[in-house]
């Protein structure tokens, strides 16, 4: 059956009165006419959105880290909230893990984010042990998104030391620490393990500069291969001083005079920046993955993000922690955080889009497909059938038109402006609900119960 919709973003560019025609979860027809009588008709189209940095079991301790336990006088900070996700992380058994993330990725898709990368370092047992299959947990991510639909990009994580200058592992963290040669086989046996979703793709993903040596990020981009290679860097500011205490230089300058940076790479956060390190990323052509929500939930800081576009930087959104899963409101933060260090307003804005939403969503779009190692997706004959449709009633939406949509979705949505999302061909969110939610929100129940009461 095609789709039909009074507009649509194709190409980038606003048509009205668009079909759209798929068969095997790819398009093969977009062209301006009239609905047939047997089309499913919808208001307005974009594209899905890649969400390039999700730990979807951290979904599950969403809003317990927001009190400050440690005494009046203690300062909480990301450490602080560090331990409190190491405390709950050793909770979880596979079961867990599956149900938490199959909640995330309902909600992904319900905010309108069609693949999702999934940066998963729980590896082992609570006891450090591996599992007698050493994906399992890495298949119960994969079982997760087959269950939901959601495009999966696993990127299963290399986690071996615990601070910079290859300091040992702290007890919290050996869920996470594998050897080089152990991590092969995880590797080989998680891409067997996703290889029947359609559409999934396995890269890698050194955890930090912290965890991970540039001699062993190398090897790591060697079993990579063409796939996406992920990072998290200069988060934190005693991040950064470590790194220079270290190695006499800052993390994205150690990381880039180290190891060839291209268009493979995501650096995840990348908050602080030096000129120079602004200027290097987007020459290198690599992906900054911003998690704004969780940046503010975490206080790491600002990214310089006019600067960076403002160098053709390339940008993708993350939701990260999944304190909270909205695509619009990790847009809206980023701006907003923009406006209030600047005191401008349409500060992300630029002369070629003068819409916010317009520019984010566009930039995120394309930077977010590069990131998860997919080809830039669209409304076009040939791309996979990943489709938001928005709510033309909306009254946030209602009587606008063009980018104006996007900004109302992004700037005034409340949550409530995705209507129907379609992935790979299969639509999976009606009236704004994912249609397994009740079973996963079920099971997602039952397991959280058991496990804070444990
Ligand atoms: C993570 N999350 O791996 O979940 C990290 C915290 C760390 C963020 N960086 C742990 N947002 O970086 O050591
Ligand atoms: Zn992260």
């Amino acid at each position: 059956m095609a789709l039909w919709f009074e507009t649509a973003l194709v190409e980038g560019e606003w048509r009205d009165g668009v079909r759209i025609d798929h068969r095997g979860g790819v398009i093969v027809g977009v062209e301006t006419a009239g609905p047939s009588p047997a089309d499913e008709r919808g208001a307005i189209a974009v594209p899905g959105l890649g969400n390039v940095h999700s730990h979807a079991f951290q979904r599950g301790m969403a809003g317990l880290a927001e009190r400050r336990d440690g005494g009046a006088d203690a300062d909480d900070s990301f450490w602080t909230w560090r331990q409190v996700m190491y405390g709950f992380l050793d909770r979880l058994d596979p079961e867990d893990v599956e149900a938490i993330a199959a909640l995330a990725y309902v909600e992904m898709l319900e905010s309108g984010f069609t693949r999702v990368g999934e940066f998963h370092y729980l590896h082992h047992a609570p006891d450090g042990h591996p599992y007698d299959d050493p994906a399992e947990l890495a298949s119960r991510i994969g079982a997760a998104a087959e269950a939901t639909g959601i495009g999966l990009t696993l990127l299963p994580v290399f986690y071996a030391h615990g601070g910079f200058g290859g300091a040992p592992p702290a007890p919290g963290q050996r869920r996470f620490v594998n050897s080089l040669d152990d991590f092969v086989a995880l590797h080989a046996a998680a891409r067997l393990s996703t290889s029947h979703l359609q559409g999934a793709i396995v890269g890698v993903a050194p955890h930090s500069l912290r965890a991970v040596t540039p001699a062993e990020i190398q090897l790591l981009t060697t079993i990579a291969g063409p796939a996406p290679v992920h990072i998290h860097i200069a988060e934190q500011g005693q991040e950064v001083a470590e790194c220079l205490a270290t190695h006499g230089c800052r993390p994205v300058d150690w990381l880039m005079d180290q190891v060839a940076v291209d268009n493979r790479w995501c650096l995840v956060h990348a908050t602080h920046l030096s000129a120079l390190e602004v200027d290097r990323i987007a020459r290198a052509g690599a992906v900054v993955g911003l998690c704004p929500i969780t940046e503010a939930n975490l206080g790491d800081g600002l990214f310089p993000a006019s600067d960076f576009l403002a160098q053709g930087g390339r940008i993708a959104i993350g939701s990260d922690s999944n304190v909270l899963i909205d695509s619009a409101e990790e847009f809206r933060i980023l701006e907003y955080g923009q406006r209030l260090s600047t005191r401008k307003r349409n500060v992300l804005a630029c002369a070629a889009r003068p819409s916010v939403g317009g520019r984010l969503f566009r930039d995120a779009q394309s930077g977010g497909a590069q990131a998860l190692g997919v080809p830039r997706g669209g409304l076009a004959v040939g791309k996979s059938l990943d489709l938001v449709s928005l709510d033309g009633d909306h009254p946030s939406l209602v009587g606008r038109r063009g980018d104006a949509l996007l900004d109302g979705w992004i700037f005034a949505g409340r949550g409530g402006a995705v209507d129907s999302v379609w992935r790979g061909g299969r639509k999976v969110v009606s009236a704004g609900r994912h249609h397994s939610r009740d079973a996963i929100v079920a099971r997602y129940r039952q397991r959280l119960a058991g496990l804070l009461t444990r």
